[in-house]
């Protein structure tokens, strides 16, 4: 059943005739989709028919053709998959802001729904949109299990405060999916046919970031993913996945990142493999806790991105470390290039430019001596976001935003023992890596890619 929980109303509007539109964004698939779900709902209440838009933007916070080619053959997958449904998908181009209001009057719209993200270029492509449309707007929380609205609502300390909201709310939201129907009212004009290669040809985005061939994407490949990850990783995934010498790790993110695969999905698999192991919970943990963590983050801290967002016993202590002598100083370039003193940093900066794709635990690490190496934690955010944001294929989510801001400002962790530069923010050392993993395995792996 469409759980009312995920949908709250963005502008309220008169009942009119006139096709349904979901204008479709983070959640980029046909299947498991509340949104879409919820547009097919309200159209066949109707009797109306129900159109998908996607308005392709030139430069998405400096995403790379590494990003854009992953994200338009998925889309090219979801394209065909509704038009099957009869369900028309229409590629905009262009400025959310002016394209979605002239295409829902162009298309005499009579409601639209959109779908949740807590980022700001989001919200502010959506304010712009209730100001132009007089029409109802509606937001749905398709990427989150419990709404991020429904988990809490307010800036959670960390995962210990947000874990027992979710846990409550989950038998009532992790449901299963109904399916989307084909859609029994045709729509009164044809999208024009889309040239997806053309499209990808055409973009102006940064070229110079290499497309990865070690991960398909779309819809198919990342179901794929999700059964290889259930029947041959989930069973030791507590024991292997921080051990950046192992490949314990899903390498679901760029599929959930895209929309491409539905975390709802994911868990409801998870719990269909049965058992109910350690593996399942450290998994679930992660999907489902850490991850709504992140988007709770991002949603009720404007200052995600920034030194502002820190919490306040961060920001003092950082401010105390400031002048401290730092012992190696690099630039963004020299980083960018992997070129510090630390072979296990620089095998970490290079698997992400090679691979798109961090190993999980490396990415606190390599990010805590961005804070160690560079003149102040702003410039460490900066430059932290710029690469994890230029090369990794998850990146410009909250999950990294979220992620960064605990490596170097102590967010949803705690104080821990004084030291240089770092103040009471947890350190990690190579040392510590050491004792833990076979790091030269890693180092070895990275350079052979
Ligand atoms: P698995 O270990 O298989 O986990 C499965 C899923 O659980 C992930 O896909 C993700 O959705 C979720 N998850 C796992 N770890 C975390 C976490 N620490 N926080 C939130 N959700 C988590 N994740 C991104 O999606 N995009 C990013 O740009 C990103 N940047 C990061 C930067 C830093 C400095 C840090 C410390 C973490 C970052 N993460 C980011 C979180 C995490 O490292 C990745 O989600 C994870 O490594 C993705 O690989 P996987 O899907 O194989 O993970
Ligand atoms: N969302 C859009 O609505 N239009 C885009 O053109 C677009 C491009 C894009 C490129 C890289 C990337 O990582 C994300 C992109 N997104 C785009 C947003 C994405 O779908 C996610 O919603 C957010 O990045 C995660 O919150």
């Amino acid at each position: 059943m469409l759980h009312a929980g995920r949908i709250r109303c963005l502008q309220e509007g008169d009942a009119r005739d006139g096709p349904i539109l979901y204008w479709m964004s983070r959640d980029q698939r046909v299947r498991d989709n509340w949104a879409l779900l919820h547009a097919q709902r309200l159209a066949v209440s109707r009797k109306e028919p129900l159109l998908v838009c996607f308005c392709l933007v030139p430069s998405f916070l400096e995403a790379t053709i590494r990003q854009y080619g992953f994200m338009l053959r998925g889309l090219s997958e979801v394209a065909a998959a509704l038009t099957e449904r009869q369900i028309p998908f229409h590629l905009l181009r262009g400025d959310p802001k002016t394209e979605i209001p002239k295409f829902v009057s162009r298309q005499k719209v009579a409601a639209l729904i959109t779908d949740f993200d807590p980022l700001r270029i989001k919200r502010a492509w959506k304010e712009a949109v209730v100001d132009a449309v007089k029409l109802p707007i509606y937001e749905v929380d398709a990427h989150n299990i419990v709404p991020c609205w429904v988990a809490s609502p307010k800036q959670e300390y960390g995962a210990y405060t947000l874990r027992p909201k979710i846990h409550r709310a989950l038998p009532e939201y992790l449901e299963p999916f109904p399916r989307l129907r084909k859609h029994p009212v045709t729509a009164k004009t044809k999208p024009e046919r889309i040239d997806w290669e053309k499209v990808h040809r055409s973009l102006k985005v940064d070229r110079s970031v290499g497309e990865v061939d070690w991960i398909r994407p779309g819809e198919k490949a990342a179901r794929a993913a999700l059964r290889r990850f259930l029947s041959k990783k989930l069973a030791r995934y507590d024991q292997d996945r921080n051990d950046p010498s192992r490949d314990g790790q899903s390498h679901l993110s760029p599929y959930l990142h895209f929309g491409q695969l539905s975390a709802q999905r994911v868990a409801l698999e998870v719990e269909a493999v049965g058992g109910d192991t350690r593996a399942q919970e450290a998994f679930l943990e992660e999907l489902v806790v850490r991850r709504e963590l992140s988007d709770n983050f991002c949603f009720y801290n404007r200052a995600y991105d920034r030194v502002a967002g820190f919490p306040d016993w961060a920001r003092k202590t950082l401010d105390a470390h400031r002048a401290d002598p730092r012992e190696y100083l690099y630039s963004k370039a020299l980083l960018e290039q992997g070129r510090t003193h630390d072979p296990i940093w620089n095998a970490a900066q290079m698997e992400m430019v090679r691979r798109g794709k961090m190993h999980g635990y490396m990415r606190m690490y390599w990010a805590k001596k961005i804070l160690e190496w560079t003149k102040t934690p702003a410039q460490a955010m900066k430059i932290a976001i710029y690469l994890n944001d230029k090369y990794e294929l998850d990146g410009r989510d909250p999950n990294g935003y979220t992620g960064i801001a605990w490596s170097v400002g102590g967010v949803h962790d705690r104080a821990w023992g004084g030291r240089p530069v770092f103040g009471k923010i947890r350190y990690m050392s190579a040392r510590g890596c050491r004792s833990k993993f076979d790091m030269d395995a890693y180092v070895e792996r990275v350079a052979s890619l």
